[in-house]
């Protein structure tokens, strides 16, 4: 079949280690087979367009023909190597203008879902990638092993910045290693961005004195690029250490900006995932979060939400989010990369810290821990100021309920054998248990 001027397929072909392989479910239109849903997939994402075109010749083909070399008609996976060259280095949006850009809105097939993408060496080096990965994350909040515990100020807007740095300061007096800014919290009339940071980086210095601890605050520097380079500025100038981005809204080329400019400055990337629900919630067309993860992973966020493995209020359960754990190696592939989205080698990359955040509680931490490990950070926004003692509390009840997971006991039992010291988490037991 040819979709414009070539022939694709070639199930028995190998793709080399210089070719980006993508594996897409695609759903053809009625009568169509898989392989000619694939062959209009492969043109219009490459070379191709819907006719003969007199003005392609067989040496481009040649050297720039993307390869279908596996398709199920059980599962609809279809598995397509593009030849590098057709992509431009550490071009981002470029890069997805081609492998997912026209092809999800082509009249010729029903649906096609971006599964997954395998870059090759050369395109994930001309990225920055992580600047501080979990190692680094690790050294400057100077905790070793557990996962990181921490809050998202609530009401997600509304407190003036004083209120905001108060809610701050008792979640990080509770025992929380982090605090964050709500992903559609900005800069607004009632919560100046620049107080903002001034009013809570007081408070983290006070309590990083009365506590002896490293604090870490997330200020949600989202806006157009060149604002954001000003408000991570002003971060830096700060102390601060890390900066928050929305990466879906504020868009990948910013993204690109940004962590070129935080390397500059020395600050780590906390990314939120706001509007990732639009793309990659429906399972049979869109984008699935795996790639999300790895595309946040080559710009170089250092840590990044994933979901709470079934466990909190968004979709997105266990399987899809443990995938990002799992080693799964991609047939025919030379390097053969075990493709742990996050954590694992990926041509060097420094792993991102995954993110568990969403609905969760103390009540949650035991399942989302044994679902993901400990390295991740786990967010509580409700969970925290959720408490019916309010956030210094909610703080403590999180904190208690680690150290008894980290302990191998049950929120129960560490309730049961010291009530004193775990008054807080019993409360939260009895509003969430
Ligand atoms: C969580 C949160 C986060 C979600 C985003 C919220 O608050 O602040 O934005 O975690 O979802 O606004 O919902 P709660 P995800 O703890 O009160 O739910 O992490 O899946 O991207
Ligand atoms: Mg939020």
């Amino acid at each position: 079949m040819i979709y414009g001027n070539y022939d694709f397929l070639d199930l028995k072909y190998k793709p080399k280690a210089t070719e980006v392989v993508c594996e897409f479910r695609i759903k053809p239109k009625k009568g169509d087979s898989l392989i000619k849903a694939a062959e209009y997939v492969t043109g219009e994402s490459s070379i191709g367009t819907w006719t003969k075109i007199q003005t392609m010749n067989p040496v481009l083909a040649k050297k720039l023909k993307p390869t279908i070399f596996y398709a199920n008609k059980k599962t609809f996976v279809v598995k397509i190597a593009y030849p590098e060259e057709l992509f431009e280095p550490g071009n981002m949006p470029g890069i997805l203008s081609s492998i997912a850009g026209n092809i999800f809105g082509m009249k010729d097939i029903d649906a096609l879902r971006l599964e997954d993408i395998h870059f090759t060496k050369k395109l994930v080096k001309s990225f920055l990638g992580p600047q501080f990965g979990i190692k680094g994350i690790r050294k400057m909040t100077n905790i070793r092993r557990r996962p990181l515990i921490g809050t998202i100020v609530k009401p997600k807007v509304g407190l003036t910045e004083k209120e905001h740095a108060k809610v701050a300061y008792e979640s990080w007096l509770g025992g929380l290693d982090v605090v964050k800014d709500d992903e559609n919290l900005v800069s607004m009339s009632f919560n100046n961005f620049y107080i903002r940071i001034k009013e809570v980086y007081k408070k983290k210095n006070m309590v990083e004195k009365q506590t002896g601890k490293q604090k870490i605050y997330l200020p949600n520097i989202t806006a157009e690029v060149d604002e954001m380079k000003k408000r991570a500025n002003a971060v830096k100038k700060l102390g601060g250490r890390f900066v928050m981005v929305d990466i879906l809204t504020a868009g990948f080329s910013a993204l690109q900006t940004i962590r070129a400019h935080t390397e500059k400055l020395g600050l780590a990337i906390h990314a939120h995932r706001a509007m990732h629900g639009a793309i990659t919630r429906n399972k049979d067309h869109g984008i699935s979060m795996l790639v999300i993860a790895k595309i946040a992973r080559l710009i170089g966020v250092d840590t990044l939400h994933i979901g709470t493995a079934g466990f909190g209020k968004m979709e997105a359960g266990k399987d899809e989010v443990l995938k990002y754990e799992q080693e799964v190696e991609f047939p025919n592939v030379k390097e053969d990369i075990k493709k742990n989205v996050l954590g694992q080698e990926y041509f060097g990359l420094k792993p991102t810290l995954a993110v568990a955040s969403g609905g969760i509680s103390p009540i949650s931490i035991r399942g989302v821990m044994r679902a993901m490990g400990d390295d991740i950070v786990m967010q509580f926004g409700g969970g925290c100021h959720g408490h019916p003692q309010g956030t210094l509390a909610g703080a403590k009840a999180i904190k208690q309920a680690l150290d008894a997971e980290k302990k191998g006991i049950s929120i129960k039992e560490a309730v049961k054998n010291n009530p004193k010291k775990n008054q807080e988490l019993a409360l939260a037991i009895d509003k969430w248990g």
